[in-house]
């Protein structure tokens, strides 16, 4: 007991400060040098990219030192909602490309000028915009569309076999256009509330794709077709247990560019 709290309490005598510092960076970084495409849909949780999970994304690339370039497209979004009061603004129209701008700090591309030879790896964030803006799943369900530069860039990377990451809604883009994809959107069942959109699994394999049970803090792997998913904020949980699952679906991605 005496020697338990002693430990807690005095600082290790045998770690000067640098060897401290060198041992949080072997933690912290791990140096991938993978170039990864991250593919915005605007900016905000109801009408565009879940804004907590694209700085979920960029912050572990970031610490796993990959080189990241910014993507959305240039089209106007489905509905511009206003966030205080979770309710269509009728008279307003954004674009995708000018909202996600926001968030990539002014330094994004047209999603049309994105091209898979350039690019180790890609990266949807999840949100509502995934749903609106980049397909009409939203709208549609099991019968949606997907934008077409966003199928093209699915079809392109996974004939190329470069790893494809989604989060939160968007593995419904690879469920429609990667037949026989596995993917997660966490849990089947609502579960007293944690789930609230446990329906999306079904629609999942309405799609003609296979769904994986995962918990938040989780990624699954397909590693046939080189997908790699994670349940983020379709569960409804604290901040940090979505922010350690995406790092989970990050670190995968990263793995599988063997780079
Ligand atoms: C913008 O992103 C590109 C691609 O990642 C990078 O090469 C460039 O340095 C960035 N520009 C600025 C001003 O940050
Ligand atoms: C993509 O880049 C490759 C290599 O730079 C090039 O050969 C190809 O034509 C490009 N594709 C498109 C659609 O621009
Ligand atoms: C205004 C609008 O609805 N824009 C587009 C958002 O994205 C979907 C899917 O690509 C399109 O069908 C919409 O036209």
């Amino acid at each position: 007991m005496l020697a338990v709290r002693s430990l807690i309490s005095k600082p290790c005598p045998f770690l000067v400060k640098s060897q401290i510092a060198s041992l949080i960076h072997t933690s912290a970084n791990s140096h991938s040098s993978a170039k990864v495409a991250v593919v915005l849909s605007g900016c905000g949780v109801y009408d565009g990219t879940e804004i907590h999970e694209a700085s979920a994304i960029l912050v572990h690339l970031s610490r796993e030192g990959a080189e990241v370039q910014m993507f959305a497209p240039d089209v106007t979004q489905m509905h511009v909602i206003d966030h205080g009061k979770g309710q269509p603004a009728e008279k307003e129209s954004r674009n995708v490309l000018a909202e996600s701008a926001r968030i990539a700090r002014g330094n994004i591309t047209d999603l049309a000028k994105l091209n898979a030879s350039n690019h180790d790896a890609v990266i949807f964030p999840g949100g509502f915009g995934a749903a609106k803006n980049l397909s009409t799943f939203a709208v549609d369900g099991k019968d949606c569309s997907v934008n077409k530069e966003v199928e093209r860039i699915l079809k392109d990377f996974h004939k190329a076999r470069k790893p494809i990451g989604l989060c939160c809604i968007s593995p419904v883009l690879a469920a429609k256009v990667l037949p026989g994809v596995e993917v997660t959107v966490g849990h089947e069942e609502e579960q007293g509330g944690k789930w609230p959109y446990a329906g999306t699994a079904h629609a999942i394999t309405a799609l003609g794709a296979k769904h994986k049970i995962k918990g938040v803090t989780e990624a699954h792997v397909d590693p046939k077709n080189k997908v790699v998913t994670s349940p983020a904020f379709m569960c409804d949980t604290k901040l940090h247990h979505i922010f350690d699952g995406i790092g989970a679906m990050v670190r995968d991605v990263l793995k599988l560019t063997g780079k």
